[in-house]
Parts: structure tokens; sequence; C-alpha cells
């Protein structure tokens, strides 16, 4: 692509920096190419019908033409073809986007008015800032604690709302080393244009040294476990299978039988609309006496739990019920939110329990 800049950071067309940016590239200009071409073209019949087919006389009377059958398939097929053509590409192209691979590496967002924080498993956090290794994916799992937001790497061509209540997902795998800016996307209050970041992507040694150099207070499952016993959690969820509330184990990524028989999936959406509004969804085969934590636990806890509750093994006192020889693997995602255990951290989890 010509660089046409006026300034480094002021550049005509962003850098590709990602594994799909390329073939972004080769989309948008075909998009561009066609579009243009099909906008030239008809332009010019116009103007040259307008001349050729001009009225000569008062009295002229052009012939009448009843239809053009072989006309008519051929302006019909031929923008059918280019434009499912389009359709299919730009599909294919957004399912890669969609759909993290296995082994990606998990980082946690959290936007608020007006700033992005991240918290990486291990326990590092930051704000306005996210370091990643080069040539690697990396899948963000992202809410908002107020407004809604929007990721924005123009970089890496990646962008994806941020919504307060829920989790939306993206992945992407930054293809070289260097600092790539941040934007949030989605007007979301006065200081919205301050909302930057910088996304850094670095070689693997680096990105390690990066890692370990901070002084992480310990790993988010662990400030996890840590805040599931100072709220009183074990008091009901226990791992024998005893207790008066489903047994964690094994949870995430499951399909969970609800009592008005409608299945839901225990994603993170899913475990924190309980720990937010737990009267809204009974699990088959227990009494909904959990209490709610809205206003008590922040975002970023909720993620501690979340990564503490995901780090849970399944257990021998299994208890919740599940549709028939259902297995992790059957149900372990939604569209966007990785399989329990596919995240490839499990070595970087300090062992919990
Ligand atoms: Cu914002």
């Amino acid at each position: 692509m010509p660089e046409l800049s006026l300034h480094p950071d002021l550049r005509f067309f962003p850098d590709a920096a990602s594994s799909v940016a390329g073939e972004y590239n080769w989309l948008f200009w075909a998009l561009v190419f066609v579009c243009g071409a099909v906008t030239l073209g008809i332009a010019c019949f116009v103007v040259y019908a307008a001349i050729r087919y001009r009225r000569r006389s008062d009295d002229e009377l052009p012939p009448q033409i009843p239809g053009n059958m072989k006309l008519e398939l051929l302006w019909t097929g031929i923008p059918l073809f280019l434009f499912m053509g389009m359709f299919a590409w730009g599909a294919v192209l957004f399912f890669d986007i969609e759909r993290p691979p296995r082994n990606a590496t998990q980082v946690y967002v959290v936007a608020k008015q007006w700033m992005w924080k991240i918290q990486y498993l291990n326990g590092e956090r930051e704000i306005d800032a996210l370091h990643v290794p080069v040539g690697e994916p990396i899948q963000l799992i992202m809410t908002s604690q107020d407004a809604i937001h929007s990721f924005f790497v123009p970089d890496f061509r990646i962008k994806q709302d941020v919504l307060p209540g829920r989790y939306t997902t993206i992945w992407f795998q930054a293809e070289k080393p260097g600092k790539y800016h941040l934007f949030c996307a989605e007007y979301c209050g006065t200081k919205h244009s301050g909302m930057i970041g910088w996304v850094y992507a670095m070689d693997r040694q680096d990105y390690q040294a990066w890692l370990s150099h901070g002084a992480a207070e310990g790993s988010l499952a662990s400030t996890g476990e840590k805040l599931f016993h100072q709220f009183g959690c074990a008091n009901c969820h226990h791992f024998d299978g005893h207790g008066p509330a489903p047994d964690l184990q094994g949870l995430y990524g499951r399909q969970v039988l609800l009592k008005d028989a409608s299945p839901g999936i225990a994603d993170e959406t899913y475990i924190r609309q309980k720990l937010m509004d737990p009267k809204r969804t009974t699990v088959l085969g227990f009494e909904n006496i959990m209490p709610t934590f809205d206003g008590q636990l922040s975002e970023e806890q909720v993620i501690d739990l979340i990564a503490y509750i995901k780090a849970l093994g399944p257990g021998p006192g299994d208890r919740l019920p599940t549709s028939s020889g259902s297995t992790p693997q059957e149900y372990g995602t939604t569209p966007g939110i990785g399989e329990p255990g596919a995240s490839g951290n499990a070595q970087t989890e300090p062992g919990i329990r």
C-alpha cells in the first residue's frame, strides 16, 4: 500500500499489522474497485445514451421495445454473481474474526468512562495499554462498567462493541512488533475522544519479560478464590456435591438446565447474571436461595470470580443437572467465547484447590 503520510501518527491508510489485516485490505480494495467500476460504467452509459438517443425533432417517436430476455438475464446474472461473491468473501472473513483459535490466550477488558482496564490471567493489570506477544492469537473478553464502548484497533482491523451487563469477545494475532493505537469507536460521553490507548506487540521473549516483571498480587483465579470465600459463596456451593447450591466444578462452558426447562450455557455472561441478578433463572433441582451481589462486586471482581470458576476442573461431586452425556467438549462454546481449558493458559494458573 502506498504510504501517504503527513505525520507518523496521521496516516492515510492504517498499517496492516494483524493476521487478518492483509485479507481485509484485499476485500476492501476489491469492493472499492467493483463499486467504482459499476458506478463509473453506469455514469458513462447515462451520458452516452443521453447523447446517442436524444430527441432530434419535435415529432420524433421512439420505437417501442417489448423487452430483451438475453439482456435482462445478463444484467441480473452478472451483478448477482458479483454481489454474492462479495457476500461469501465477507462472510468467510467474518467467521474468521468471530471464531477464536482454540489456543488463544485470554485477556479481560473492562471499559469505563473513559479508560480501558486490561486484566491478564496472571493478575497483571494495566490501564489504556495492552501488551501482546507477536504471532500468537489473543482473545479479548470484554465488558463495560457503564455506557456502550467499542474496542477499535485500526491497524489490526478489529472493532467490537463493549456492552454493560454482558461479555463480548474479539480475537486477533499481531504480526509485527510495534505500538498500535487503540480507540473507543462508540460515542460514550464527554471524554469519549480521549478514551485512547496503545497495543504493544512484542516478541515472545520481551513479552515474557514484561509479563513477569510486574508485581501482580496473584492470578485472577487466585484472587477469585479469595473473593469466593470472602463473600461466603463457599457456604452454599460445596465441592462435595452436598451443598444447597450447585457444585461449581466443571460448570464453565457446560449446558445448564433451568427450571423453566430452557437450556443455558454457563458462559461468562451467565455467571455474571447469576451474581448480579440471580432470581432471573433457577437451576433445575435447586431452590433459588442465591443472594444478589449487585453493588457489592466490581466488574473486575466479577471477572476474578469467573476466572476462578473457569479454573475449577470437573469434580467428583458433580451435581448440576445436565442433559445426559453432555460434556464440556459438546457444549463448550457459545459463539466467540473460548472453551474451558482451551485457552492454553492452564500452565499459567497456579494450582487452584
Ligand atoms: Cu468509550
